[in-house]
């Protein structure tokens, strides 16, 4: 999964890059880097399964440097979803700029998967097409319908036969949008800042996500020890930092859950997307274990913890022997028996 940070000049979007990936100020000019997904789960499993090391999950994220048009689309073709920072911090004049990228950024979305429709269907509905590619014609014709009502492709319900189509275009309005907002601390404090209505007013209708965060005050916090930093967050009343939330709430915008293995020495989040059968999930672990699936040992991080150890769960009946048909839950801890 690909993620990238886009926006108007100077808004941010680098500073953010950086918290999000954790390299330091200055430290590196690349644009492509590793952000680690925050879960306060892994903690608890490498204490009870007594691991000296906890692997996050990660997604690879993009600092984007168009501003617009073509060069900027074609960037963000390759994405999974898009982080756009609203620069708050710079005033009201700012983030009504920030909001007018949004639109225009999203109008261009809404032509380009209009055009990828109407050419496929013109190639379709010209030659004498062979009656398996016919059946897609509906389909378009229901992405056309959609995309003309100004409705993004993500808001639309597709049955089963229709996300196989899907899945041969790369449309860009089904690519979850996260609004990150840049305040500063002034605004974080005083929890509002200049246009604040308008900007939910526009994540409400169109179904974006918004976060926010601030720049300033991220890096001053990425510079302390873990314990100073939620003392520092405190003391602005919040529990956790903007980029935290910004992770956790990006990597659920792309319909991801955290499935948990143990090996010898750590303990590891795997991430795979919703609705994923646990002989798929084990193929991400390794190929050997998808192909020489026998079954899989599970049990629920919830579960677990109220037990207090594997061995408590075993002996209360909540670890489950689970076949290839299992539907891997977020949290689920599991052991994968396999024969190659
Ligand atoms: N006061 C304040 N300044 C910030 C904040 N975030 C970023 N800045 C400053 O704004 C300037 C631009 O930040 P960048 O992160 O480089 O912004 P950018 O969007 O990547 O800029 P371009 O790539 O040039 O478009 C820098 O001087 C930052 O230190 C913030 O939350 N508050
Ligand atoms: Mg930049």
């Amino acid at each position: 999964m690909k993620v990238g940070i886009t926006g108007n000049p100077q808004v941010g979007k680098t500073t953010l890059f950086r918290l999000l990936t954790g390299s330091s100020p200055g430290s590196s000019l690349s644009r492509v880097g590793v952000m680690e997904v925050p879960d306060e789960r892994l903690p608890q499993l490498s204490r009870i399964f007594e691991r000296p090391k906890s692997t996050y999950a990660r997604i690879d994220l993009v600092d984007i440097m168009h501003h617009r048009g073509q060069d900027l689309l074609n960037e963000v073709r390759n994405l999974d979803a898009v982080v756009i920072v609203v620069g708050a911090f710079l005033g009201e004049e700012e983030v009504k700029e920030s909001l007018d990228f949004v639109d225009s950024l999203v109008t261009d979305f809404y032509v380009a998967d209009l055009v990828s429709v109407e050419n496929r269907l013109e190639k379709l509905q010209s030659k004498k097409t062979k009656p398996v590619n016919q059946m897609e014609i509906p389909f378009l014709m229901k992405c056309k319908r959609a995309l003309d009502e100004d409705l993004l492709l993500k808001e639309v319900e597709f049955a089963p036969h229709e996300i196989d189509f899907l899945s041969s275009f790369s449309f860009y309005t089904l690519k979850p949008i996260i609004l990150a907002v840049n305040l500063s601390e002034e605004q974080l404090l005083s929890g509002t800042y200049p246009g604040m209505k308008d900007v939910r007013e526009l994540a409400d209708a169109q179904g974006y996500e918004v976060v926010r965060f601030s720049g300033v005050l991220e890096e001053e916090i990425s510079a302390l020890s873990p314990e100073d930093g939620s003392l520092f967050l405190q003391e602005f009343g919040l529990e956790e930092s903007g980029i935290a939330r910004l992770a956790k709430v990006t990597y659920s915008a792309l319909g991801l859950i955290t499935f948990f293995t143990v090996s010898a020495d750590e303990v590891r989040a795997w991430s795979i997307p919703k609705g994923t059968t646990v002989k798929e999930a084990a193929g991400k672990i390794h190929t050997d274990l998808e192909r020489g699936f026998i079954r899989a040992d599970v049990v629920s991080y919830q579960d677990l913890i109220s037990a207090g150890s594997l061995k408590a769960s075993k002996e209360k009946g909540l670890l489950r022997v689970e076949g290839k048909e299992y539907i891997v839950q977020d949290g689920d801890v599991i052991n994968v028996r396999f024969n190659v």
